[in-house]
């Protein structure tokens, strides 16, 4: 017989769990102290759930495999609530584990008790309290493998305190070697065909396609058949974006040259769309025609309603059509083509300049000179955001880690430090807003503590930039946005990390540079000016492509 806590760990370690992120509370203090006696698996105890919820994530997101947190029964589960969120839109695999109290005889009435598993309904694929020791293996089994199985998301397991020291027989289940099913021959040449017959096909390269073996195959593909790509913020990376053939990512939702090139083409080759990201294009009747490549058929919407469908492994569906496909020399591409040397020639006029307090196209320039290609960015959400998805060209997949799913907060810093644990020989640096560096700002002791090696970029403009922004778009007046900020120096330098200030535009380089090549945690300083956001994002850009 096996205590329950101890065959909970066990089937944990069946999974290839490597980290349980968290922060324990009385309920999980049985499979905390089975935990101590694992060999395989480390706790990262961190500072809030939240946190805890965004590291376990990322984890899933680089390895494809569940990352697991762990929170105690109502306040811990609540503040997992953001990152499980965060998870289930953004596709990434992940398994949470709240405590609870006692379900056969509690004499506590129902202090702290909410009812977790409906909570996480919402939020998750999966969510079940373990009633049971003997159903431990077969329910982590069904977590597990719905967390990674397509779409990735969250999943959660409650595992209340006296189910937790029962004894049980159980043993864990072995993982199944369960392939992906592969798209029907039809449908692989009724794509075919058509992609030769368009004038001028272009791929739109979106959050689904951001899977290990489709980088490879569309990098091929791309190459073989010499069509053009652009991506969603989520699609970022999944080929390489020095590529001739890379005309821009859709970080606007309108008006910008990338969707000039959309719109010169006459059949798009959607792979891996999502609709949790703002469509990088809307269908309407008479326009381009779409053919839809994915795990699963498209979802029906008024302006998502593709003539053509490829289901299956997108890796293999790509390399399927590549396989048959004839390249055409009579496709066009030159307008497309136009619309992007359009672009390059605009971001390159701004990429030098030299006003202080920063301004973001700069900014982006000066951080892609110093993070090398293999070099990992996690951004928070705000302003910043949409001028790295447009201008930072990403060299590898998930080297731009970003959230353009739930777009929330906070998860910038953590994300960072999960990607630093997995990639300890990378460059890893967190891009926040003040705002958002602020909401999990206290995981800066965890980094130390765990002596990470990441930069912890902050653009301060002392307000809530992004809403900001809106606020002036839609013509009301400037009110209730801005506050203080602590000395981030100081602030730091009071958790054993190393602060440092940019004072001016011709500075930004040295301190990246010193920052990145220094060991532990560096925070720098960067004052941001927001002021180019309407006359660039809103007017310039529109002009110019509108004008091509
Ligand atoms: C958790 C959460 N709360 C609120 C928002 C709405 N929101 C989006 S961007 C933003 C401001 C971000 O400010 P900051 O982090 O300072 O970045 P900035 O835009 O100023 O560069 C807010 C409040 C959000 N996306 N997520
Ligand atoms: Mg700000």
């Amino acid at each position: 017989m096996t205590k329950a806590s101890d065959l909970f760990v066990s089937c944990l370690e069946q999974e290839g769990v490597e980290y349980v992120f968290g922060v324990p509370g009385e309920e999980n203090l049985d499979f905390l102290d089975s935990l101590s006696r694992s060999k395989k698996i480390k706790l990262i105890l961190t500072r809030h759930e939240q946190g805890a919820g965004f590291m376990a994530a990322t984890y899933g997101r680089h390895t494809g495999k569940a990352g697991v947190c762990v929170a105690t029964l109502g306040p811990g589960a609540t503040n997992l609530v953001t990152a499980a969120a965060y998870a289930q839109l953004g596709g990434m695999p992940m398994m949470m584990l709240t405590g609870q109290k006692p379900i056969k005889s509690s004499k506590q009435g129902r202090f702290q008790i909410l009812d977790v598993v409906a909570m996480m309904g919402p939020l998750t694929k999966y969510t079940r309290q373990l009633a049971s020791a003997d159903n431990i293996p077969s329910r982590i089994r069904e977590a597990f493998r719905l967390a990674q199985e397509e779409k990735p998301g969250a999943v959660h397991l409650e595992f209340p305190e006296d189910i937790a020291h029962e004894q049980t027989d159980g043993i864990p289940i072995p993982k199944s070697n369960a392939r992906r099913p592969v798209a029907d021959e039809k449908s692989i040449h009724a794509a075919a065909r058509r992609i030769e017959k368009a004038s001028s096909p272009l791929l739109v390269i979106g959050a689904g396609a951001n899977r290990t073996m489709t980088s490879g195959m569309l990098s091929q593909f791309i190459e073989n058949t010499g069509i053009p790509f652009v991506t969603t913020q989520l699609g970022k990376g999944v080929v390489d974006e020095l590529s001739p053939k890379f005309l821009g990512c859709a970080a606007l939702s309108s008006g910008d040259f990338v969707h000039r090139a959309i719109g010169a083409a006459d059949l798009i080759i959607n792979v891996g769309h999502d609709v949790i990201e703002k469509p990088p294009f809307f269908m309407r009747a008479g326009g381009a025609e779409v053919i839809h490549i994915n795990f699963r058929s498209a979802e029906v919407d008024p302006v998502y309603f593709p003539q053509y469908e490829v289901i299956g492994d997108i890796g293999n569906s790509i390399w399927q059509i590549k396989e048959t496909i004839q390249p055409q020399a009579a496709w066009d591409f030159a307008s497309m083509m136009k619309a992007r040397a359009a672009e390059l020639a605009h971001t390159a006029r701004s990429a030098h300049d030299m006003r202080f307090p920063i301004y973001p196209q700069h900014l982006v320039a000066q951080v892609r000179k110093a993070v090398p290609d293999d070099g990992i960015i996690c951004l928070d959400n705000g302003v910043y955001k949409i001028w790295f998805g447009r201008n930072y060209p990403a060299r590898a997949p998930n080297t731009v880690l970003l959230d353009n799913a739930l777009a929330t907060m906070g998860a910038g810093l953590p994300s960072a430090m999960a990607s630093s644990m997995i990639y300890p020989d990378r460059k890893v640096m967190a891009i926040c807003g003040d705002g958002g560096f602020m909401m999990n700002s206290q995981e800066m002791e965890t980094a130390v503590r765990l002596k990470l090696n990441i930069t912890v970029l902050i653009l301060n403009d002392n307000s809530y930039g992004m809403i900001r922004w809106k606020q002036a778009n839609m013509g009301f007046a400037d009110w209730g946005l801005t506050y203080g900020n602590p000395d981030f120096v100081k602030y730091a330098e009071s958790y054993g990390a190393n602060g440092h200030r940019v004072t001016s535009a011709a500075e930004l380089p040295g301190v990246l540079e010193t920052c990145l090549n220094s060991p532990g945690v560096n925070l720098i300083e960067v004052p941001v000016d927001y002021s180019d956001n309407d006359p660039i994002l809103n007017k310039e850009i529109r002009d110019l492509s509108a004008a091509l």
